[in-house]
């Protein structure tokens, strides 16, 4: 089989990459490694920023999101018994969509399926050969034989735990990693929000985030330890440590019920420098993780997508490779300032006992200082509704 670009990884970073090209009349092709179900069927993210939800509109895949999603102009944050709200649309006149990664994706596959279906799954072993010259290639088994895809670029789009990255030479290869001493344990129930937004709360046993997907969805995580064993956590126990670390009347108003889903996510930093080595070209998480707290991975998942469409759709248009040259110094700045601001939030929210009282103390008045501070609220809305790309 012969394309243009070999893109490896059907999550959101591969399948929008695939059809922001495709709009462009480039050829691709994805390689994913898992099956269509399993795709679909993962609940990640749940928080949009301004320009994520611009970007999907702009290229077809706003439907959906319009009618089903839900526009949030602020967030709340809880710490000491009370709640105070940074108001997005007064402090930087904007706001964020709440659309799950679930419902982008299956946008995204649908529009594949609509269009090219160049979506190739169960794809395993993948293996990528001479990306050093013009003509790089793609191998990968399915249905017990192997297969070749000949293409002129590769796009690395794999996530955290795929190959691509570790086609970048070690000697070239950079990582940047802080992996944070707790984790998320996330219950998804299909129970009306407890709040009509997100609500973050700071609590001395650890921190708490209460989400949804929609009025009869709700999404919540606890700060957890590391070896947290499910098996320890049936829902009600979940539920009762939930209320604790809320205000009172706020557990006092929520409605709890069995989860659906139930699962345990470790926090970390994590950079790859450079994105990029000869026709190689990494997006979204094979580059870079961050802590969920920021709500900046799929985000960043798709501005790199952006960046690497816009280089390939001008190399294509006029063989200028400046942008592709330029590509992982133009990423890598956002992905930096995603890096930080979700560093500041978790750092602010979550327990870190190891930190003493001095640390607590700290963390206090930073949330006081906040809670009282304009431009302390502007900045931390800025960063959350996404800045500029
Ligand atoms: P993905 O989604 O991991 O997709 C990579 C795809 O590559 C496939 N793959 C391979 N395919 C072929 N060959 C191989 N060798 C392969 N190895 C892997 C995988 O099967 C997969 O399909 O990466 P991508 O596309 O870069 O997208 C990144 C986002 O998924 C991720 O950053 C977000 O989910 C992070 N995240 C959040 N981001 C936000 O912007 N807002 C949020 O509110 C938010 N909340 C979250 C999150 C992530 C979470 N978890 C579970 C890590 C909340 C949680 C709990
Ligand atoms: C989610 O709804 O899954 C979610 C929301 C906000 C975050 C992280 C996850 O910061």
């Amino acid at each position: 089989m012969r394309t243009r670009v070999a893109i490896i990884g059907g999550g959101p970073a591969g399948t929008l990459l695939a059809h922001i090209l495709d709009n462009s009349g480039i050829e691709s092709v994805v390689l994913e490694r898992r099956s269509k179900e399993y795709v679909l069927g993962r609940i990640r993210a749940g928080v949009l920023e301004r320009g994520s939800v611009d970007i999907l509109r702009h290229h077809g895949l706003g439907d959906r999101m319009d009618k089903e999603g839900f526009v949030h102009e602020g967030i709340n944050l809880a710490h000491a018994g009370g709640m105070f709200r940074v108001d997005f649309a007064d402090l930087v006149d904007s706001s964020v969509m709440i659309y799950g990664q679930t419902e982008v994706q299956k946008d995204l596959y649908h529009a594949r399926e609509v269009a090219s279906d160049n979506v190739i799954d169960d794809a395993a072993d993948v293996a990528l050969h001479d990306l050093d010259t013009p003509a790089p290639y793609v191998t990968y088994e399915k249905d017990g034989s192997v297969h070749r895809v000949d293409c002129e670029f590769v796009a690395g789009c794999d996530g955290y735990h795929g190959v691509s990255r570790s086609y970048i030479p070690e000697s070239l290869l950079r990582t940047y990693e802080k992996v944070y001493p707790f984790g998320w344990l996330g219950v998804l129930s299909e129970t009306p929000p407890v709040n009509d937004e997100l609500i973050y709360a700071n609590h001395e046993r650890g921190f708490a985030l209460c989400s949804m997907r929609h009025e009869m969805l709700s999404r919540y995580y606890l700060q957890c330890p590391l070896d947290t064993d499910l098996g320890e956590w049936p829902d009600d126990r979940f539920w009762e440590e939930m209320k604790r670390r809320l205000p009172t009347h706020v557990g006092e108003s929520m409605v709890t019920g069995p989860s659906i889903e139930k699962s345990i996510t470790p926090l970390r930093s994590f950079v790859a420098e450079p994105m990029s080595h000869k026709r190689l070209f990494l997006a979204g998480d094979a580059a870079h993780i961050v802590p969920p707290t920021g709500a900046k991975g799929l985000n960043l998942a798709i501005s790199d997508v952006i960046y690497l469409s816009q280089a390939l759709i001008d190399f294509y248009a006029s063989g200028a490779t400046t942008l592709l040259d330029e590509y992982s110094d133009t990423a890598l700045d956002r992905v930096w300032k995603a890096i930080r601001f979700s560093w500041w939030m978790t750092t602010l929210m979550h327990s870190f006992p190891d930190d003493g009282e001095i640390g607590q103390k700290i963390q206090n008045t930073e949330l006081q200082y906040l809670s009282e501070s304009t431009a302390a609220q502007t900045s931390l809305a800025e960063n959350y509704v996404g800045l500029p790309l």
